[in-house]
């Protein structure tokens, strides 16, 4: 790992752009009929980030499975949710048993509307969408997060769950979070909320150790859950076998959910947070 991380500390701006140039270039491997029709159109919040048929099922939603590493189907990305497809939302989230749902935007930017506010925010509200009652128990803010404890109610089976809800609160589309620790922080979170999630329903998910998967979402749902999610799965690579591979990390991505990291900046901090990352723990000195 060491000459790994000291080639990565000596990687230049300008070549790791031309690397993600490259990637850009490869054109998506399939078709995006399904998300043409017109009955899916206006379920697509852009109508240039669609779903490859390949990677969707049979009712449609602007989400794809995607692999983490060693583990199929790690995560669902999706974009922001319409009011038109919040119940559509809800009902994956309950039919895929997830636990943990991953919100890497604000729902607005400015005077833009980036996601529709598809769950309740305040402490103690309750809101239905389609078939699900969504309570939300208590909210957690940390300075860069917020960590909501929701109650989801099944309304046609009786059944209750908990799901948490993690909002990320510094990162524009188009852009980089504010700080790269600040997001490993956050990526930290999730996941030990995942696994402690996973590990209270005990026997459940012994076929599958890292449990469901989990919701990630952005806006379209490409370039920070895209970006987001290639960083999980290279410090993981990186943890378990001391080695990692960006490129191939993105070009797989890209196969799965089309689009998938959206700037060379962001592709860029991929790099920068991996390095930062191993410095902080000591894997590398600070000075390179
Ligand atoms: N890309 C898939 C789709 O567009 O349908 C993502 C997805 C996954 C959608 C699960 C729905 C899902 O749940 P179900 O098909 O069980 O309703
Ligand atoms: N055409 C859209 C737009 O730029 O308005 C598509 C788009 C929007 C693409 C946001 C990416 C976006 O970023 P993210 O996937 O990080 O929400």
């Amino acid at each position: 790992p060491q000459e790994l991380l000291t080639h990565l500390g000596r990687l230049q701006r300008s070549g790791v752009h031309q690397e993600y140039e490259e990637l850009r270039k490869e054109p998506p491997p399939g078709s995006f009929h399904c998300a043409q029709l017109a009955y899916n159109q206006e379920r697509n919040r852009y109508g240039d980030v669609l779903c490859l048929d390949q990677t969707r099922r049979s009712d449609y939603i602007n989400a794809s499975f995607m692999d983490g590493y060693k583990q199929r189907n790690a995560y669902i990305g999706t974009q922001g949710p319409l009011e038109k497809t919040y119940g559509d939302f809800w009902r994956m989230v309950w039919e895929q048993n997830m636990l943990v749902i991953v919100m890497t935007t604000r729902t607005d930017e400015g005077s833009r509307k980036k996601c529709g506010q598809y769950w309740p925010l305040e402490e103690g509200g309750q809101e239905v969408y389609g078939h699900m009652a969504v309570v939300n128990q208590r909210v957690d803010h940390h300075t860069h997060y917020n960590h909501t404890t929701l109650e989801l109610h099944n309304t046609e089976t009786c059944e209750q769950r908990q799901v948490s809800h993690f909002q990320y609160l510094s990162w524009p589309d188009y852009g980089v979070p504010s700080s790269a620790v600040t997001l490993i922080d956050f990526l930290g979170a999730v996941k030990r909320q995942q696994r402690k999630m996973v590990k209270g329903l005990g026997l459940q998910w012994a076929g599958h150790p890292q449990g469901p998967p989990m919701v990630v979402h952005c806006s379209a749902g490409i370039g920070r859950t895209g970006t987001f999610c290639a960083l999980d799965i290279c410090l993981s690579q990186l943890l378990d076998v001391g080695s990692l591979n960006v490129c191939q990390t993105v070009r797989r991505m890209r196969t799965q959910r089309a689009f998938s990291i959206q700037t060379p900046d962001q592709y860029y901090f991929c790099y920068n947070a991996i390095l930062e990352h191993a410095q902080r723990q000591g894997l590398l000195p600070a000075n390179q």
